[in-house]
Formats: C-alpha cells, structure tokens, sequence
C-alpha cells in the first residue's frame, strides 16, 4: 500500500482521513478527491482531482496517472438524503463502487475500503448489542446500498480475489467538516446550538439510542483496518465497530455538565423512523480480535473535547 487515493476527500470523514493519511504516509502518497473543486483548498500540498466517482473513466486515468495501488471510497449518499434521491442514492452509491471494484480488479490493485454502516440493519435485525451476523432488512435505500457493497466485496474477494475492506461506522462525531443528509448528524448540530443558542430542537425522540464514535476513534479504526494483515481478516467490508451509545437525552444531560442552562425540544421527523430500526449497541467482538479495535474517546471526554473545538470555531 503506497499511494492512496480518497474519494470524497471534502466530506466529514474523507477531509480528516485525508489529512490523517498525509500524516502517517506522506503528502506525496496520498491523492485527494472530490466532486467538489472545494477539496484543493483544504489539501493544497496534495495532488488533488476533481472526480465524480460515477465517472468510470475520469476514475481510471486518474489511478493510471497517479499510479494509485489502493483506493478508499468514501463518496456515498447518506440516509436521510438518500430517502429524498433514492435513485441517485444508488447511483452513487452501487454505480460508483461498481466502477472502483471492477478498476481495482483490472489493474490489481493493492486494496480497496469503503465504508459500511450500521444503517445495514432493520426491524428483523438483532438491535441490541448487534452480533456481526444477523438478518439485514435495512428501511432505507441507503442502507440498500450498503448491504449490497458489503456482499459486492465479498463476492469478489472470492471470485477475483480483491482485497475489499470496510467498517460498518456507526454516527461519526466531529468538529471540523459538518456532516450532510445524515440521521446520526444530530449529535453534531446538538454542540453547535448548545453553545451559540443554549437550546436545540432534535429532530430524533428523546430515546433514540444510537450507537455513536468521535471522529479521531473513526480515524483510528480505519486506519488499523486498512493496514491490517491480510490473513487476519475473517470479514470484507462489514466489521461493526463500536465505542459509545446514547440517547439524544443522555447527550443533552452531558452537555449540561458544561452549559448548565442548555435545554432540547423534540420535533420528530422522518429520521426517527429511520433511527428506530438502527441498532442501540454494537457487538465489536470481531473487529477487537481480527485487528485490535480498541476505542479511546467516551461520551464525557468527546463532549468536553466537542465544546472545547466549536467554542474555539465560533465567534465570541
Ligand atoms: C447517516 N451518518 O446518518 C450516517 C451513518 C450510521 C449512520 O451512516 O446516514
């Protein structure tokens, strides 16, 4: 694994991977790219590429051009944007790992990651304490999507032997790309509001309970995934991993440890029946013996470090 290249490098996880990447390999060996021409000011030191991972030929002259030997796929349409575009959805979602998968098999590529999700699950699904193998109903065509790229990864490890990795991320947590079109975005609008209006109306119930990850955990676990000895894995695309679960209300209370007057309202959307049949908890047991997953951030030390990063990000 030499020279990387991140689709969707502007997105909430694509822009710190990408930064995390020229850290540990090198600016030199990591490529940047986005549909957004946004991309090249975040990264100016990195050779960036405009690309619409639906475009199957922009895609492999870039690989050529760059000599990439392992592509981390992060374009994706999330669940609530998803519910509202579910043929682009797809499009994006099938038709664009479609055109990395079958570009990595012609010019062997070294390895492919893309993420999953826990929006794979649905009412027939184990919900709590989620075991790696259960029944994958998924309510959303996002969630369609990702169920699908977990078994195009394991149908071509087995028939073209392509090295397909992937986390089933629960909500990621972060303070410096906003996330877009998510379920689980509330518990990052949830500190912007806290500090700038003392108030913030959810638009999950107060017992939504989600399984949720800081962003530098997110990092971390992608990271150890994608340099993980092959031989270890007994799962392609679809490890669950696992740090922390809350509900909106348990949130809120942690906040108010920090801003004691800080107060939520609920106005329920259609992402509460999104949320509904996602699971509580995670059963991570497979992640931590194939490759050491191991979390570091909790809900009080992510929230202290939450408020800490958006207080410094607004004005006073
Ligand atoms: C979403 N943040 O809400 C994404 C994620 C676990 C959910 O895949 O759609």
């Amino acid at each position: 694994m030499k020279r990387i290249l991140v689709i969707g490098a502007l997105g909430q996880i694509g822009s710190e991977l990408t930064a995390a990447f020229n850290r540990r390999y090198g600016t030199a060996n990591v490529v940047a790219a986005d549909v957004n021409e946004d991309t090249r000011r975040l990264f100016p030191d990195n050779v960036f590429e405009r690309l619409d991972v639906t475009d199957a030929e922009t895609l492999e002259h870039i690989v050529l051009r760059h000599h990439i030997d392992t592509i981390v796929n992060l374009a994706a349409m999330l669940s609530a944007t998803g519910e509202k575009n579910p043929d682009r959805a797809w499009h994006i979602n099938i038709n664009g790992l479609l055109n990395v998968i079958r570009l990595a098999i012609k010019h062997r590529l070294d390895r492919v990651m893309t993420p999953s999700s826990i929006a794979v699950f649905g009412p027939q699904s184990v919900l709590y304490d989620t075991p790696q193998e259960t029944v994958l109903t998924p309510n959303t065509m996002y969630g369609v999507t990702k169920v699908v790229g977990e078994l195009l990864g394991d149908y071509y490890f087995k028939k073209a032997g392509l090295d397909f990795r992937g986390i089933r991320y629960p909500g990621i947590i972060s303070n410096r790309t906003m996330p877009g079109g998510g379920t689980t975005d509330y518990a990052v609008e949830i500190f912007y509001a806290a500090v700038r209006d003392k108030h913030y109306t959810c638009f999950l119930s107060n017992e939504s309970c989600l399984p949720m990850m800081y962003m530098p955990d997110c990092i971390r676990a992608t990271i150890a995934l994608l340099e993980a000895d092959r031989s270890r894995l007994r799962h392609r695309g679809n490890y669950n991993v696992g740090a922390m679960s809350f509900t909106p209300e348990i949130l809120t209370r942690e906040i108010q440890k920090h801003i004691p007057d800080f107060t939520i309202d609920y106005q329920p959307d259609f992402r509460r029946e999104i949320a509904r049949y996602w699971p509580a908890s995670v059963d991570d047991s497979a992640a931590r013996s194939d490759w050491g997953w191991q979390p570091e951030w909790t809900l009080e030390t992510m929230v202290e470090d939450m408020l800490r990063a958006v207080r410094a990000k607004m004005p006073a």
